[in-house]
């Protein structure tokens, strides 16, 4: 037998027999246990495995067709994916979901049972993270060969608790029972240096020698990524950080010194211990910069191993590989390719540099300017002391390229360098993400736009051409397919296939449907068991959504004041004709962020003191469900009538549960801001209820001079719902954000307030006809078929990468 021919050739169980064969393989051989004896532990790994063994099988045709392919690979960068669980996605995209419930019913469990043993790795903060894993998950639909790179966290984003204290965090060893999903790949360990010191190299203006004062081994895993509806399956690999043996101190082991022995291990294992839970402000601590740069040390040097298989020259390197850059986090990949090309490999500078730029391109995820990252000088001189050289090297000829075009313009130049001067000295690395790219872009229309007119104004004017936009796009088999299967089976039936799971604006045939009464009840039946099924309010109430990370300009605490109002007006008046409403908060807070972990407190103190009204409970209710992650977010996304976007326009760079939401066909309240905008222009203005100053109004409002007192003084019920914090009867913590509010508000709450109330109105009014409301939630998932991550990708792939699908060949 010829070994090469054996990919894909084992032969895989297709029928209910063989399939319950190879589970009880597994179950025997691997998991070394029988049928009368195996725990449901025993039947989830079993079962695992098996379903892993289909997509692997898959995986060994998709690496041979796209190696010998020669293609432009997409390498994908990310210091965070937040992947959702596997078992069910791998269930449906190796079309063995059928077999599977057969099998393990067999067994004497049920798919459900086995299904809540599956843990979703939560190696990331929130919208981000959910992003890169929507992508890659598009990358493979799309065939796309590629490759995300990421960290293999031992700890991922905390456990949430909430009670009425709040918020509390417990750690989230997500793999304590293993993981199923994962192949280690221990040969392709990378060694990782840190700190140390730099020596000239005679002769050479440009080489250094780096010698590193700290090694740090880098093991890979993989997970596997199908695509659906095809053969691709592509992977992330994530690196987990090891110590080397020698780093273990054996002697003084032997002298009893056992905690010493270890430090030194410990300390290298510690790169890759946990998430760093501060989503988009900056701790600004030492081992986060470690952990970025062991993310591209690792990466880059496997990227290059890949490239050096095919033994082609540096010159041929850009052509075939991009890296993209997912924020800055992994912007440092920019001097290192530069000190592999010049350093190791020794390609001359202005080559390296030109393979550089034509390599990477650079996606910004905020606007906020506290999110923008910087490192001070200080620390990169110590733990990185080569790449500042190169960075100082790559800033020099940078602003000469300025000069030369704005001669004479030092305040250009001192608002352009990579170096931030005052107060202290710190690296800038969005400067250096755009200096050392081929293209920057924005993730929503209005984001990107700001961004060249606000943030990165000047880099736009040096390099128009250079910036783009690609609206944020989200996947429709998790979050429509797997998360909400009645709608799923109504909208096939409804199109006539399933088509639409594939090629999303497909949707838009459900417009007609919209009109239809019999479709509409179906429809409005299917939120309503939804609804069911969610069981954490009133199925028949309006259920209002606010589901993602808490920060203060997403504003919560507007959502908030609306609440306190609704309790104020129904006490006010018991008798009269309210609209029944469920108002369900999610979401976690940075522990270190004070302000928004009093939002969340506040909240749960309001919650209880509702539930505890026998006057306005039967109409009011307010939940704040633990640990929002993306399996949660499964659940509560079907069951949404009403979806919260209420940041402050202006900054929310796009938005993904906005997207989610409106394909499950919950109705937007919500700003001009993000990719609300973009969803409204689809939808239709009257299938969208919206509220509030735009982006151009804020930015004015702030600059004229914005005095929140001016509200709360001419807004009685604004006042009231204030004054209610201020009394102090929920606490200290009403206090404090009532203070807040009326001392600051930064994010213009009080300005919005009036807008946003008449805005709810507008909501009930039209709740009342359900009918029409119906009709509303059909057009809103009929023309969100734009927001699939497929186009996302295809947008990247034509204008960015420049790169094209590779067909994997069928095995039959
Ligand atoms: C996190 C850390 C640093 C900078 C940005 C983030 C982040 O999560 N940004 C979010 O990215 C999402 C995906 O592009 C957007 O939809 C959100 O609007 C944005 O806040």
């Amino acid at each position: 037998m010829d070994l090469r021919q054996g990919i894909g050739l084992r032969k895989l169980g297709k029928t209910t027999d063989e399939f319950q064969q190879d589970l009880l393989s597994n179950l025997y051989y691997r998991r070394g246990t029988t049928v009368e004896s195996a725990s449901a532990r025993d039947a989830y790994e079993a079962l695992s495995q098996t379903v892993r063994d289909h997509l692997a099988e898959r995986r060994a045709r998709t690496a041979a067709a796209q190696f010998a392919s020669n293609p432009r690979w997409v390498y994908y960068l990310s210091a965070e994916y937040l992947l959702g669980a596997q078992l069910e996605q791998n269930l449906l995209y190796s079309g063995t979901g059928d077999l599977a419930a057969e099998a393990v019913k067999a067994l004497g469990f049920s798919l459900e049972d086995l299904e809540d043993l599956d843990v979703e790795p939560g190696l990331g903060n929130g919208g981000l993270g959910r992003l890169a894993a929507c992508l890659v998950d598009s990358l493979a639909t799309r065939d796309i060969p590629a490759v995300g790179y990421g960290i293999r966290y031992d700890l991922g984003i905390f456990r949430q608790v909430i009670t009425e204290n709040g918020q509390t965090e417990l750690p989230d060893d997500w793999a304590f029972q293993g993981n199923p999903w994962e192949f280690p790949a221990p040969d392709d360990r990378q060694t990782v240096g840190f700190y140390g010191h730099t020596e000239p190299i005679p002769g050479s203006e440009t080489r250094k020698t780096w010698v590193p004062g700290e090694i740090v081994l880098g093991e890979p895993s993989h997970m596997l990524v199908p695509g659906y509806g095809t053969e691709t399956v592509n992977i992330v690999r994530l690196w987990s950080a090891k110590a080397s043996e020698a780093s273990f101190d054996l002697s003084r082991f032997s002298a009893g010194q056992y905690a010493e022995a270890v430090q030194e291990a410990v300390r290298a294992e510690n790169i890759s211990k946990v998430l760093y839970p501060d989503d988009s402000t900056e701790l600004g601590r030492e081992l986060r910069l470690k952990q970025q740069y062991f993310l591209v040390s690792c990466s880059l040097r496997d990227i290059v191993r890949r490239f050096r298989l095919r033994n082609e020259g540096w010159d041929t390197f850009a052509d075939k590989t991009v890296i993209q850059l997912n924020d800055t986090h992994p912007t440092i990949a920019i001097p290192e390719l530069m000190r592999l090309l010049v350093d190791e490999y020794e390609v001359p500078w202005e080559k390296a540099w030109e393979i550089t730029r034509k390599t990477f391109a650079y996606t910004c995820h905020t606007l906020l300017p506290e999110a923008l990252e910087t490192w001070p000088v200080r620390m990169f001189e110590k733990l990185l002391p080569r790449h500042l050289e190169i960075i100082y090297l790559i800033n020099m000829l940078f602003l000469r390229e300025v000069e030369a075009r704005f001669p004479g313009d030092h305040d250009r130049l001192r608002r352009m360098s990579i170096i931030q001067e005052e107060p202290e000295r710190r690296v800038r690395m969005a400067h250096l993400a755009v200096v050392g790219t081929e293209a920057v872009n924005g993730v929503a229309e209005l984001h990107s736009k700001l961004l060249r007119e606000t943030v990165l104004d000047d880099f736009a004017a040096l390099w128009p051409a250079k910036f783009q936009n690609v609206t944020n796009g989200v996947s429709p088999r998790r979050f429509v397919k797997l998360s909400n299967p009645r709608l799923s089976d109504l909208i096939t039936e409804g199109l006539g296939d399933d088509g639409w799971l594939r090629d999303l604006e497909r949707l838009a045939g459900l417009e007609r449907l919209a009109d239809d009464s019999s479709f509409r009840e179906r429809w409005q039946a299917i939120k309503r068991a939804n609804k069911v099924d969610l069981a954490v309010g009133d199925p028949d109430s309006l259920t209002d959504v606010m589901i993602k990370r808490f920060h203060e300009y997403k504003r919560q605490q507007l959502k908030l004041l609306h609440v306190i109002t609704l309790y104020q007006r129904i006490r006010q008046n018991p008798a009269a004709d309210w609209v029944p409403r469920t108002v369900l908060f999610a979401g976690k807070a940075a522990p270190a962020y004070h302000a928004a972990k009093d939002i969340i407190r506040l909240i749960a103190t309001i919650a209880a003191r509702i539930e505890a009204d026998p006057v306005v409970s039967p109409y009011l209710k307010v939940v704040f469900p633990s640990n929002y992650n993306v399996t949660l977010a499964e659940r509560i996304i079907p069951a949404a009538d009403l979806s919260e976007q209420i940041s402050l326009a202006g900054k929310e760079a796009s938005g993904t549960g906005n997207m989610k939401l409106a394909l499950n066909g919950a109705i937007t309240i919500g700003t001009l801001d993000g990719a609300n905008i973009e969803i409204r222009a689809r939808v239709g203005e009257d299938n969208f209820f919206l509220f509030g100053m735009d982006a151009y109004e804020a930015a004015q409002a702030r600059a004229n001079g914005y005095h929140p007192r001016h509200y709360y003084e001419r807004d009685d019920e604004l006042r009231a719902a204030m004054d209610t914090l201020i009394s102090g009867i929920f606490g200290d913590v009403g206090r404090r954000v009532a203070g807040s509010l009326l001392d600051w508000d930064e994010y213009l709450t009080l300005g919005d307030f009036r807008s946003y109330l008449e805005s709810q109105e507008h909501v009930e009014k039209t709740w009342r006809d359900t009918a029409r409301w119906t009709r509303m939630s059909i057009l809103n998932t009929a023309h969100s078929g734009f927001f699939s991550a497929d186009r996302t990708v295809a947008d990247y792939a034509a204008r960015i990468w420049r790169v094209a699908p590779v067909a994997v060949p069928r095995l039959d």
